[in-house]
């Protein structure tokens, strides 16, 4: 990259200015976004699998309706940010490839089953939770079309987390089965959450660019402790408990955890968690399944009318 255009953006950069996919920006940031913005997608789309197989055992007719509006909502965020991936250059076919291939990644916690109703409504809360506070960050980057695409999603995961809220309280406050149940289904998610905003800062590879280029916006331990500090309150108020003796806020105001197994979050990132296999198989269904309207649409008038990306 020619050291001074690399000067000017980063100048820009520093003034607060959002890059725009016309800007000139250096090869590194462009493939970093990229990888980010693509594995932000996969997450979108995989993440409806776990609750998708819930639709249809939602209990009752509000909780199935609030259910699907939101597994419809987390597969247009898919949408949306394969929109603004694709502004980096990379196409979308060759993005849902490397999801299929292994290629790319895609969030941890969508790799474990939901065994109970109790597990949706740990995912309505705990997962959208952790996601709007790292969403809430990253919003506010330097790359105009993610954080555009971010500030829709938060508002939609806002809803989404209502919710899950509503029916966590809702089991919390229930029957002892339903208190059992929700238990269990938090001492199950706890460790996946704990492992949601990547791994410490010491052994974070891309955070220190990413930070100075301001498509971080919070490190990944400034997130964790964030969603500690504004989640383990409402969770110990229900009179729930965490799977982890050592959690607690010390004088300084920082919240104090055993360290999570960091070798199984490598094993589930890179393939090896219980439900990786059947969540990429599930998509290459869909992607051979949704073939017929793709070629329709490509030979539709309509299609021929647009201009080639
Ligand atoms: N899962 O250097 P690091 C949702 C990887 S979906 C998997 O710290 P970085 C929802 C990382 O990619 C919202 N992989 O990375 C949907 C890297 O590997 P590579 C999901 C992870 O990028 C449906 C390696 O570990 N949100 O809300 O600086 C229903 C080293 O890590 C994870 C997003 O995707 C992980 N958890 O920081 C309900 C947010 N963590 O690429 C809800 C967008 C790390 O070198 N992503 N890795 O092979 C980010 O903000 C950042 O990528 C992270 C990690 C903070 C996650």
């Amino acid at each position: 990259d020619d050291p001074e255009k690399l000067q000017q953006f980063e100048a820009r950069i520093t003034a607060g200015a959002k890059i725009e996919p016309g800007d000139w920006m250096p090869t590194e940031y462009r493939r970093q976004l990229t990888r980010l913005i693509e594995q932000h997608a996969h997450s979108e789309i995989m993440g409806a699998l776990p609750e998708g197989t819930w639709i249809t055992r939602a209990p009752g007719f509000k909780r199935k309706l609030a259910l699907i509006a939101k597994v419809q909502d987390e597969v247009g965020h898919g949408q949306l940010l394969y929109n603004a991936a694709e502004t980096l250059g990379k196409r979308r076919e060759a993005m849902i490839n490397d999801l299929l291939s292994g290629k790319s990644k895609y969030s941890n916690v969508f790799n474990y089953p939901a065994e109970t109703w109790a597990d949706v409504t740990v995912i309505g809360f705990l997962i959208d939770a952790a996601a709007i506070v790292n969403q809430v960050a990253n919003a506010k980057g330097s790359y105009g079309p993610y954080c555009r695409a971010l500030e829709r999603i938060c508002y939609e995961e806002s809803f989404h987390l209502k919710q899950g809220h509503d029916a966590f309280i809702e089991l919390a406050t229930g029957t002892a089965m339903q208190r059992d149940m929700v238990q269990q289904a938090l001492n199950r998610w706890w460790q996946p959450i704990m492992h949601f905003f990547g791994p410490p800062d010491k052994n974070s590879v891309h955070s220190e660019k990413l930070m100075q280029w301001k498509v971080k916006m919070a490190s990944n331990d400034e997130m964790r402790n964030q969603f500690l500090d504004a989640y383990v309150p409402k969770i110990w108020e229900l009179g729930l408990t965490l799977p982890d003796e050592q959690l607690r806020k010390d004088e300084a105001g920082r919240w104090q955890y055993a360290d999570p197994d960091w070798d199984l979050f490598f094993k589930v990132i890179n393939g090896g968690g219980p439900c990786n296999a059947e969540r990429v198989k599930v998509r290459k269904w869909a992607e051979e399944s949704g073939r017929w309207v793709r070629t329709a649409l490509m030979h539709s008038t309509h299609a021929r009318a647009l201009p080639v990306a």
